[in-house]
């Protein structure tokens, strides 16, 4: 069993993974567990502040160290004391390194999961150095939260825990892991908005379907991300 722990002030946001389609059924099938921590329940004041000005000055608040660190060792002793061999703490980032298919294979081997979404203008550096393994981003673009990147990461991880999905070829013959993009793909009606399916798809002749899919395959792959055929020449 994966265990996933995740270090949120909105923890509500993560049932829209946990409750539905692939993922949904994963946690109901007992694959993976998924807890969040709010670190407004690692505060110790009245108010239960979670936030800071910044030092030096500048827009803003920064979230403060103490309830984080007190949520991620939280979250690490329920991972250990649950059989979990070992337990990596990931920060979602716009400064992290960049999120592939190739770093999500990485951490799908990997038993326990703590995810830490930062809010406001991010966390306290020392968090970071504390308690971080790895800082990791979705994308070149801002959010305003840490909570959206965690459940891109956790959906893409889930999907390739064993028995998940219920036809395991389909996870791994995808765009991405075979580092070119998928062929165009059709089912009924044969004739929409007067639009055929190509003729060669109704053939039955299941070379040539190969054949085909292949060359769209490169096709699009050339057209759309040349970045990705230069990189499977230089891999080869
Ligand atoms: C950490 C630091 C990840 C997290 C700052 C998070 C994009 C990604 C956040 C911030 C994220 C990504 C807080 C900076 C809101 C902007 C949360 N955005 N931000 N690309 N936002 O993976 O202000």
């Amino acid at each position: 069993m994966k265990r996933f722990d995740v270090i949120t002030l909105f923890p509500e946001m993560f049932s829209a993974l946990t409750r539905n389609g692939v993922t949904g059924r994963g946690e109901s099938r007992g694959i993976y567990d998924l807890v969040c921590w709010n670190p407004r329940e690692f505060t110790d004041d009245l108010r239960r502040t979670v936030d800071d000005r910044p030092y030096g000055g500048g827009a803003g608040m920064i979230l403060t160290p103490s309830p984080l660190v007190k949520a991620i060792h939280t979250a690490k002793c329920r991972q250990l004391s649950t059989g979990a061999e070992s337990s990596t703490t990931i920060y979602l980032s716009p400064q992290g390194r960049m999120l592939t298919q190739e770093l999500v294979e990485e951490m799908s081997n990997i038993d326990g999961l703590i995810l830490l979404s930062g809010r406001y203008e991010g966390i306290d550096e020392r968090v970071i150095e504390e308690s971080v393994d790895l800082e990791i981003s979705i994308g070149d673009y801002v959010l305003s939260g840490g909570e959206l990147p965690a459940m891109v990461l956790l959906d893409a991880i889930i999907r390739l825990l064993p028995g998940v999905v219920n036809h395991p070829e389909s996870v791994v013959d995808e765009s991405h892991s075979s580092g070119m993009l998928e062929y165009p793909q059709y089912t009924r009606p044969e004739v929409f908005n007067g639009r055929r399916v190509p003729e060669v798809l109704m053939s039955g002749h299941h070379d040539e379907i190969k054949r085909w899919r292949q060359e769209q395959s490169v096709l699009r792959t050339r057209l759309r991300r040349p970045d990705l055929l230069k990189a499977e020449e230089s891999s080869q």
